[in-house]
């Protein structure tokens, strides 16, 4: 998994440690929708409370990427809060180490070393793997597909920047490029995007579940993070928050819970509309996730969650 330190980036993360038939081989942090240092340093601790038995040779590590279009200081600050939390910071020490290597040489060990194919999720910018694949082309055929929260072909995207016309998903603008890099790949590409993430926002009934069973100290946890942002309420804004890589990680579990299909697309890099993925006969093929079972998908998310 490679994520970008955002609040459900966090409860992804903690998804993926509670599935049991998924072994999680590497976890990375890339500096996008959070901080890098308390991304990374909160992502150690969740693997220490919440993954069960000690994972040997799991660790977590640093990306060094950068993007084009920042995200927001306000959107990033989270990761400091998750971070501080009191049932992160309970334990004397964090015993996950954290990797001497980028997240994109990482990347390329973890699929080399692993037996068969590996599955990449990735709930931020792909720029860590457009470096990886750059740098060592073989992985390619080591990988089985890419699991990408990101893009949509709605005619409204989430991004309400200046000089931007509306139509991308952030993921995708924080580094138009490297989300291009990924499409001139042969890799399969499963994109949870924001037709399907649009079906889960943030709603106050949801907390109220959360708080109900707060004595399951992983619900407890998820709903600190989500007491940190903006749920719907009369009707969507800028900074409400949706379930995004929650979904994309349930997905991974419990792949019935949504609807794919086929597309052709392209990634615009320049201008007005960079960062927009784009429906195109003559682009690549993606797997589009576009239709969620949003009642199965809660109810999957509590059942791992309730665990211990
Ligand atoms: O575009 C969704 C992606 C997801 O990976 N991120 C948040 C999720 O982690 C960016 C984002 C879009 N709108 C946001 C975002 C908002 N209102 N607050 C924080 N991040
Ligand atoms: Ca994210």
């Amino acid at each position: 998994m490679n994520h970008d330190g955002g609040g459900d980036d966090f409860v992804a993360l903690l998804l993926l440690l509670r599935m049991p038939d998924i072994q999680l081989t590497g976890v990375s942090v890339i500096g996008a929708d959070g901080y890098l240092e308390p991304s990374v340093q909160a992502s150690r601790k969740i693997i220490d409370r919440f993954g069960g038995a000690p994972r040997a040779g799991l660790d977590v590590s640093r990306s060094n990427s950068r993007g084009k279009n920042p995200f927001p200081a306000a959107w990033r600050i989270m990761s400091y809060y998750v971070d501080a939390f009191p049932i992160l910071n309970e334990a004397e020490a964090v015993l996950t180490p954290i990797s001497d290597k980028p997240a994109h040489v990482h990347l390329i060990d973890a699929v080399r070393r692993a037996e068969g194919k590996t599955t990449l999720v990735f709930t931020g910018p792909l720029t860590d793997l457009a470096r990886a694949l750059g740098d060592a082309p073989d992985i390619e055929a080591r990988i089985d597909r890419v699991v990408w929260m990101g893009g949509t072909f709605l005619p409204k995207g989430n991004v309400e920047e200046p000089e931007h016309d509306g139509t991308a998903e952030w993921n995708a603008f924080w580094d138009p490029e490297g989300t291009a890099r990924v499409w001139e790949s042969g890799l399969r590409i499963d994109m949870v995007a924001l037709e399907s993430t649009n079906q889960v926002p943030l709603t106050l009934a949801a907390r109220d579940a959360w708080a109900k069973l707060r004595k399951h100290e992983a619900i407890d946890f998820v709903g600190q993070c989500y007491a940190l942002v903006p749920p719907l309420i009369f009707h969507a804004t800028n900074s409400t928050y949706y379930l995004w890589d929650v979904l994309t990680a349930a997905y991974v579990g419990k792949p019935d819970l949504v609807k794919v299909k086929t597309v052709n697309s392209i990634v615009r890099t320049d201008g007005a509309a960079q960062g927009r993925t784009e429906l195109s006969d003559g682009g690549r093929p993606v797997n589009l996730i576009y239709d969620v079972d949003r009642d199965g998908f809660f109810a999957y998310m509590t059942e791992l969650l309730k665990q211990r």
